[in-house]
């Protein structure tokens, strides 16, 4: 099922949600809104717990027939059969991930500059993440790569690449109109009070500047 042209919003698991809500009631809220790829990313979560979230998320993900993906853990993608995996520069390297996954599941890669996505794409990934386009909490630490970045990825990327990285719903328009077509947000989704509103909200602005463009 590597649909992935056709996605538009992607939503991340994240460690703060809004109070009194578990993970589980979060990302159906999300997909109800309209999410249409779905990762499972916990950083600082011990193992067991990462993989019992992903069972559920993958019987979830399966109820909404949307792609499930996993941050990182390849054994638990594998164990819970997801439909893939996200790795940063310094996961396991691609080439190594797909010998182990094969070549249907979906593999996508982080991205910070130009440079990684040619790389990326060169060695067979199925999308890349080009980030984080401005700065977020839910990544601290990382240099802001601009909408320049999304500029430039959409002039020489082929493959489906999605923005991520302190996207809101104030400075999405400057996202696609640098050229994305897909986008990913964490904390302005999943923290939201209103979280199938806040997708319905991103959707409605990624599909204005498709008939605009
Ligand atoms: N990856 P928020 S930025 C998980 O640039 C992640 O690769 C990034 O969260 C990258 O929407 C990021 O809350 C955080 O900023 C996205």
């Amino acid at each position: 099922m590597k649909r992935l042209n056709d996605c538009r919003l992607y939503v991340i698991t994240g460690e703060n949600y809004h109070p009194g809500r578990t993970m589980l009631d979060v990302m159906e809220q999300a997909l109800i809104g309209g999410a249409d790829i779905v990762q499972l990313r916990a950083k600082d979560t011990p193992k067991r717990e990462v993989l019992a979230q992903a069972y559920a998320l993958r019987e979830l993900t399966q109820r909404y027939e949307v792609p499930f993906i996993v941050n990182d853990h390849l054994d638990i993608a594998l164990a819970v059969g997801a439909d893939g995996v996200h790795l940063g520069q310094d996961d396991l390297p691609l080439a190594e991930a797909r010998r182990i996954l094969g070549p249907d599941k979906i593999i996508g890669i982080s991205t910070h500059g130009i440079k990684q996505a040619l790389e990326a794409e060169r060695g067979g990934a199925d999308y890349i993440g080009v980030g984080p386009v401005y700065p977020t909490g839910t990544k601290p630490g990382r240099t802001a790569v601009t909408t320049d970045y999304v500029r430039e990825a959409a002039e020489r990327v082929k493959l489906p690449f999605v923005a991520i990285g302190g996207i809101t719903l104030d400075n999405v328009n400057a996202v696609l109109d640098a050229g994305a077509a897909w986008i990913c947000a964490v904390s302005a989704i999943v923290g939201s009070e209103d979280v199938a509103g806040a997708c319905r909200s991103f959707l409605h602005h990624i599909r204005l500047k498709q008939i605009d463009s």
